[in-house]
């Protein structure tokens, strides 16, 4: 139950931040959402995820999985995530304390981009840093503050691995897999 919360806390919150801004899938029909929310991970990670689509400001599941990941659509951006980034997400969206567990997140699809400075920048302005990473995977939470020696500058090469939102309660590492 305590998951289903977080997860509903952290869709509701995550639709409309940083990850994305554009894509209104509002005609997208399921199939096709779970197709493209297949991109986001490995076949043999999403096949046994669980899938969940918000629906206005409801949140609906499409798919129970039986492992212990949760795929979704934010703002058109394909994301996959294991409970503790749940929890970090909610952290974030909710402007909470850092968690000090260790998330993973799965981005394969990459994004539409996101300020480097501002984890609730709804769009790029003249000066938030704005980047945009291909595929890659997010280390989230304690572990990534505790891996020394990646960038932490604003702007950031999104082609090598960095650190995004530093010195924020949030910072987490960005890796980019291709
Ligand atoms: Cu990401």
């Amino acid at each position: 139950m305590k998951a289903i919360l977080i997860t509903s806390c952290a869709l509701v919150t995550l639709a409309g931040t940083a990850f994305a801004q554009t894509s209104p899938s509002g005609t997208v029909s399921d199939q096709d959402y779970m197709k493209r929310v297949m991109t986001a991970a490995p076949s043999q990670i999403v096949a046994d995820a669980t899938v969940v689509r918000m629906n206005g400001s409801t949140m609906e599941t499409l798919k129970k999985g039986t492992n212990e990941w949760t795929c979704m659509e934010a703002n058109g951006v394909p994301m996959c995530l294991d409970p503790n980034a749940m929890e970090w997400a909610h952290a974030w969206q909710t402007h909470g304390p850092a968690i000090d567990k260790t998330g993973f997140i799965y981005m394969l699809a990459g994004d539409t981009g996101a300020s480097n400075t501002d984890p609730w920048a709804k769009g790029q302005t003249a000066d938030n840093h704005w980047v945009q990473t291909g595929s890659h995977v997010m280390i989230v939470g304690a572990a990534a503050k505790a891996m020394p020696g990646y960038p932490r500058t604003a702007d950031a090469d999104p082609t090598k691995p960095y650190v995004m939102w530093p010195g924020s309660p949030y910072e987490h590492l960005m890796i980019p897999v291709k």
